[in-house]
């Protein structure tokens, strides 16, 4: 096997990703747990997905539990969606489960990826194109660029929604308030996980026209409060914010 043939396998099958890639339906920023079960249930009803993740690893927040202690909590409420990726759940307490922090992101992201979305990592989500007050693309950087504080132009993508599911930066809506206006970020409060928790299913929502925000990245717009390793509330979150773009595209 010559070196030049595994090297033109991955130049080739990966920009043929990527270049079906450039008009898509959904643009999802982060594949924390949010942005890929957003992802997963947007592809799984047929639409076309691309997520795009500024580091090496997949997983978000998720594959480091609580303080490096690498297991999760989920409540009953999320139940079914950690047994539609098949993880295993111990019951710990009445209505609370926990699960192996690895096996979730893993099982999490496998069938995402196996749902038919492109997970695209160490690509970062640097600006939003807008077009007539409505936001309709991604522009996209290699990680590196900003890492090495290289000055690189970036490129741009085309899709019907942004998601902002960058966790507790709320990155993508932090721009968009700052160079569009229309967003007002008030930031996380503190930690109340019960409270948090409620309050996430409510900042799950379009924040801008084309621009959806998820996981603590809603939370963090909304000024609610962050709950540390209880995972229930961001999987519920990407599911709802399946559901309502799943409608809006439908009304498109
Ligand atoms: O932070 P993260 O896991 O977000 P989440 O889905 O889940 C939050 C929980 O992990 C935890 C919590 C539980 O109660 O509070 O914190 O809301 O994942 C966000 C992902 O987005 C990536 C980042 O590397 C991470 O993997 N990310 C952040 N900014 C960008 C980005 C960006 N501009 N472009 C692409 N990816």
């Amino acid at each position: 096997m010559e070196e030049q043939i595994i090297s033109k396998a991955i130049i080739e099958t990966y920009f043929k990703e990527l270049l079906s890639n450039l008009d898509v339906d959904v643009a999802v920023a982060g594949a924390g747990p949010s942005g890929l079960v957003c992802a997963y249930y947007l592809a799984s009803a047929g639409r076309r997905v691309a997520v795009f993740e500024r580091h090496l690893k997949v997983g978000g927040g998720m594959p480091a539990g609580g303080m490096m202690f690498n297991n999760i909590v989920v409540q009953e409420e999320a139940k079914s969606i950690m047994e539609e990726f098949g993880i295993t759940l111990k019951k710990y307490a009445e209505g609370l489960y926990t699960a192996d922090a690895v096996e979730t992101m893993s099982g999490i992201s496998f069938k995402t990826v196996k749902a038919g979305v492109k997970i695209f990592n160490l690509i970062s989500v640097e600006d939003v194109v807008v077009r007539d007050n409505r936001i309709t693309g991604a522009v996209l950087n290699w990680s590196a660029v900003d890492i090495a504080r290289l000055h690189v132009d970036p490129l741009g993508i085309k899709s019907k929604v942004v998601v902002d599911a960058t966790g507790h930066e709320s990155e993508v809506c932090r721009l968009v308030e700052k160079k569009t206006g229309g967003i007002k970020v008030a930031g996380e409060k503190s930690m109340w996980a019960e409270r948090g928790e409620k309050a996430l299913a409510e900042n799950t929502k379009e924040v801008s026209p084309g621009l959806f925000v998820c996981g603590m990245a809603a939370n963090a717009v909304a000024g609610s409060h962050r709950m540390g390793a209880i995972f229930g509330g961001m999987l519920l979150s990407g599911k709802k914010v399946s559901a309502l773009i799943l409608e809006k595209l439908k009304s498109a």
